[in-house]
């Protein structure tokens, strides 16, 4: 009996230790509580305190340890971050890189270590796409041409007038500040009569947001029409902005922004924004399965998106209440 089952037990770990040697993935100890180390962007809107609420819960949920570092939208932070996880030998790094580059070296580091590295929410640009196993975060170029058709479609009811826009990108270098504006862009190409005449960083925070209105509104030599902000912190900024300039966001200037978060269900239905385009960051639950299975060394999908829609005003107050961020 004992040798049969030794030869079991014996057979299981040869074919983790060969599944793991393929991934490269750590097989952590049978019964021992995965250990995960995650480094976050930073708290700088409501978006991401409701991922990183997600996460915290999730891994609570799932009875995983988790190391978590808040790099405050600083890269060497994060670098720092995920140096300290590698000395700690968890088991799994995950992490939400700040801007696209700069990576390599520190992925190169965790390869080495044997230590697994999933990417959430943004992705990066590697030399070598194998210095992470997967990818779960969400299309923020189809984010970006999602804003613009809408756009396209109010402008389609008033054809040939003209309108110019004014553009509140994200952090500089980030992924979602670098392909939203990709997608908007791609999309109101079918109208030349949509122009951005002015686009800058907000660095997706509500204060920076409204200090580049300030500044958009103070150049009075063209008249603004739309706001694109890639996210819906900053137009909250300019929504301030906009009324202490003495006009009526939402009116005088039509605002289009992504995330979806509760802000801009309340700002839409004080009339105040017009559009928000979901970017989901609940991503918890799945980036723990992932987790899990990465460490087993069981196959995964190298990108993993999420479900997102839509939210024009006409329907914020009715789902305003089912908002989970
Ligand atoms: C998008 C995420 C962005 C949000 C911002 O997935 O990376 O960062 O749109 C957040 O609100 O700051």
């Amino acid at each position: 009996m004992m040798m049969k089952k030794t030869m079991k037990f014996g057979r299981r770990t040869l074919l983790l230790a060969t599944l793991s040697a393929a991934f490269g993935a750590a097989v952590a100890a049978p019964g021992a509580p995965l250990v995960m180390g995650f480094s976050q962007v930073g708290a700088e809107s409501e978006w991401r305190s409701a991922n990183t609420a997600s996460i915290k819960a999730a891994a609570k949920e799932a009875g995983i340890t988790l190391k978590f570092a808040d790099a405050q939208q600083k890269q060497e932070n994060q670098v720092k971050a995920i140096r300290s996880f590698i000395a700690q030998k968890v088991d799994v790094i995950a992490f939400s890189p700040v801007v696209e580059s700069g990576w390599d070296t520190v992925l190169k580091e965790a390869r080495a270590a044997k230590i697994p590295v999933i990417l959430t929410d943004r992705a990066v640009n590697v030399s070598d796409p194998s210095l992470y196993v997967t990818f779960i975060g969400s299309d923020f170029v189809e984010e970006g041409r999602k804003a613009g058709r809408w756009l396209l479609e109010r402008a389609a009811k008033n054809p040939g007038v003209a309108l110019n826009i004014v553009e509140l990108q994200g952090t500089v270098g980030s992924a979602p500040a670098i392909d939203r504006k990709k997608g908007f862009e791609e999309a109101i190409k079918a109208n030349p009569k949509l122009q951005i005449i002015r686009s800058q960083s907000g660095e997706f925070t509500r204060a920076k947001g409204k200090e580049v209105m300030e500044a958009f509104l103070k150049a009075k030599d063209k008249k603004i029409d739309v706001l694109f902000a890639h996210n819906d912190d900053m137009a909250i900024g300019a929504i301030q902005a906009i009324e202490e300039a003495g006009l009526k966001p939402g009116k005088d200037i039509t605002i289009i922004s992504i995330d979806a978060v509760k802000g801009a269900f309340q700002a839409m239905v004080a009339g105040k924004l017009n559009v928000t385009v979901e970017c989901n960051p609940l991503l918890g639950p799945q980036l723990m399965q992932l987790a899990r299975d990465v460490v087993a060394g069981k196959p995964v999908e190298r990108r993993v998106t999420v479900i997102e829609g839509v939210f024009p005003a006409e329907v914020a107050a009715k789902e305003l209440p089912n908002r989970k961020y």
